[in-house]
């Protein structure tokens, strides 16, 4: 039995710990947990994380949730996998977590899913706020990704994983990145990596 179990859903940001676990080349067994159908909502899914969000990873016994602190995890357990960077400080790093995780995922939430915050009469302000604030941020990733290929540089890191996750649900939201090439390139070579091609195909097959 495989001691590693994430708790999934297809195309939901768990996905950015699925493609570090295949990064990693991590034997582990997913959990589905359907968004779609309100599992994590359930009582089974509450004892496990409380929160009723995915991800959740149990990971040597012990059950880890949001994802900077799995990423962090996983870099620990599979250092050959350099999911994050040894040459940067853990401030530096934190800081770029925290960035994706605190200040983007919550608007792209509220650019995709403004009905989970906003009661009727305000979701189209939601909407185009976050799109706008978004907008803004995206200027300085983009700039970013003009001088270099990965966040990082030459050297792919869990947090373009992260990236990937967020361009990928922003555009099936119909988030336009047209002013942004450098995302888009961004995007495009991540597709071309074993291991983002093989959590997508295990998010199919879930
Ligand atoms: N801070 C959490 C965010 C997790 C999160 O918001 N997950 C979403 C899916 S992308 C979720 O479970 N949403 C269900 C809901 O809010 O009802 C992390 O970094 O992992």
């Amino acid at each position: 039995m495989t001691a590693i179990t994430l708790f999934a859903s297809p195309g939901a940001c768990s996905q950015v710990t699925m493609i570090a676990l295949e990064t990693a080349r991590a034997d582990y067994h997913i959990a589905p947990v359907a968004l779609s159908e309100g599992m994590h909502k359930q009582p089974a899914y509450l004892s496990i994380n409380p929160k009723g969000k995915v991800p959740a990873l149990r990971l040597n016994g012990q059950v880890i949730t949001e994802t900077p602190a799995i990423l962090t995890a996983l870099n620990t357990q599979y250092p050959a996998a350099r999911l994050l960077p040894e040459n940067l400080s853990q401030a530096e790093i934190v800081a770029d977590l925290c960035f994706v995780a605190a200040g983007v995922h919550p608007l792209v939430t509220r650019f995709c899913k403004p009905e989970l915050i906003a009661d009727q009469t305000a979701l189209e302000t939601i909407k185009s706020k976050a799109g706008a604030e978004l907008s803004r941020l995206f200027e300085l990733v983009n700039v970013r990704l003009e001088s270099q290929r990965w966040w990082y540089g030459n050297e792919w890191s869990a947090i373009d994983g992260y990236w990937f996750w967020v361009i990928g649900r922003l555009s099936r939201c119909e988030f336009d990145f047209t002013p942004f090439g450098a995302i888009q390139r961004h995007q495009q070579a991540s597709l071309t990596l074993p291991a983002v091609q093989q959590a997508l195909e295990r998010e199919k097959n879930m």
